[in-house]
């Protein structure tokens, strides 16, 4: 847990990174996008979440055998996600790039609500919902050209759309992922936020950032799989947390 050496919100160590470090790289999770009103994984959702285990319908064995299903599960995601909008997490992360010599954000999110908080430079380990893609040319499709349906749509070619998401089972796109390694052993100053560390290899970047010399410091209201394996757990909201973190990086990087 932080310790409160002095008036601020957060340690005298994570103070210090906000104001000086050169590097920082962030990973985001289900969490950030919580307050926008996105279910996440782990607490689910009504209706058709509730019902199916993502980790059951989230993989191309489900697609195969009932692909309608899963077309309409991610077409219920994607209804819900039009109507939300990004959250103060998302804006704050979206400043940070200003703020630091050299910010990546990496998400594990399909959401798009990073981009569309002004992220300019978003690497995404699983995909993007609002992309989909034919199974047999590999066509893609951005959200209007293949609308939400009650059935699985079908490429010109005849082959079946997918959503354009790494499955589980599934390997990650190889530069996204090779970026968010690298990334996680060069940087000084790493956050892992909104994310309960499970799902793996995003799981283990804080670990080999923290393997490689950085600070890491998670925010999340409950403690991840991996957060007795990091320097500091903030026991938080991201809407909340993020942008105070993010105003403390601007007070002591402004005020030279
Ligand atoms: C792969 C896209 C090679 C799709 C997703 C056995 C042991 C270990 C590993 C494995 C195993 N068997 C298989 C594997 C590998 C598997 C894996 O790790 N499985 C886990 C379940 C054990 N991984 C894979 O399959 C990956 N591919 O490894 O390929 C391979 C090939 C063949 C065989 C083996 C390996 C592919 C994984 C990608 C899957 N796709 N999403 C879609 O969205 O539909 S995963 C999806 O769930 C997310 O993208 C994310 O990565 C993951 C976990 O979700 P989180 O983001 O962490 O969110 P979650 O709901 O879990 O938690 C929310 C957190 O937020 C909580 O901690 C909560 O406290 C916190 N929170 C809530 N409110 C807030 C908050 N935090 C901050 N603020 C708030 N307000
Ligand atoms: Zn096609």
């Amino acid at each position: 847990m932080n310790n409160h050496g002095h008036a601020s919100m957060f340690s005298a160590t994570l103070e210090d990174k906000l104001g000086s470090a050169r590097h920082v790289a962030v990973l985001t999770g289900a969490g950030v996008s919580a307050e926008s009103g996105v279910p996440t994984f782990r607490t689910g959702g009504e209706g058709l979440w509730a019902r199916y285990n993502p980790t059951e319908l989230a993989t191309f064995e489900a697609f195969s055998r009932d692909p309608d299903l899963v077309w309409r599960w991610y077409s219920w995601r994607r209804g819900i996600i039009r109507g939300v909008k990004p959250n103060p997490g998302h804006y704050a992360l979206a400043e940070a790039e200003t703020l630091f010599p050299r910010f990546s954000l990496i998400t594990q999110n399909v959401d798009n609500l990073h981009r569309r908080a002004g992220s300019t430079d978003v690497h995404e380990l699983h995909g993007n919902i609002e992309r989909s893609r034919c199974l047999d040319c590999g066509l893609f499709f951005v959200e209007d050209e293949a609308p939400p349906s009650e059935h699985v749509l079908h490429c010109t070619c005849g082959g079946m759309i997918r959503p354009d998401v790494v499955w589980f089972g599934e390997i990650l796109p190889e530069t996204e992922l090779l970026f968010a390694q690298t990334e996680a052993q060069r940087c000084d100053l790493f956050l892992t936020v909104g994310t309960s560390g499970l799902v793996y290899p995003a799981a283990a970047l804080p670990l080999i950032a923290k393997q490689s010399g950085a600070y890491v410091v998670e925010i999340n209201p409950e403690p991840s799989a991996i957060a007795r394996e990091l320097d500091e757990c903030i026991s938080g909201a991201s809407g909340a947390i993020l942008p105070l973190l993010i105003d403390t990086a601007r007070r002591l990087r402004t005020s030279a």
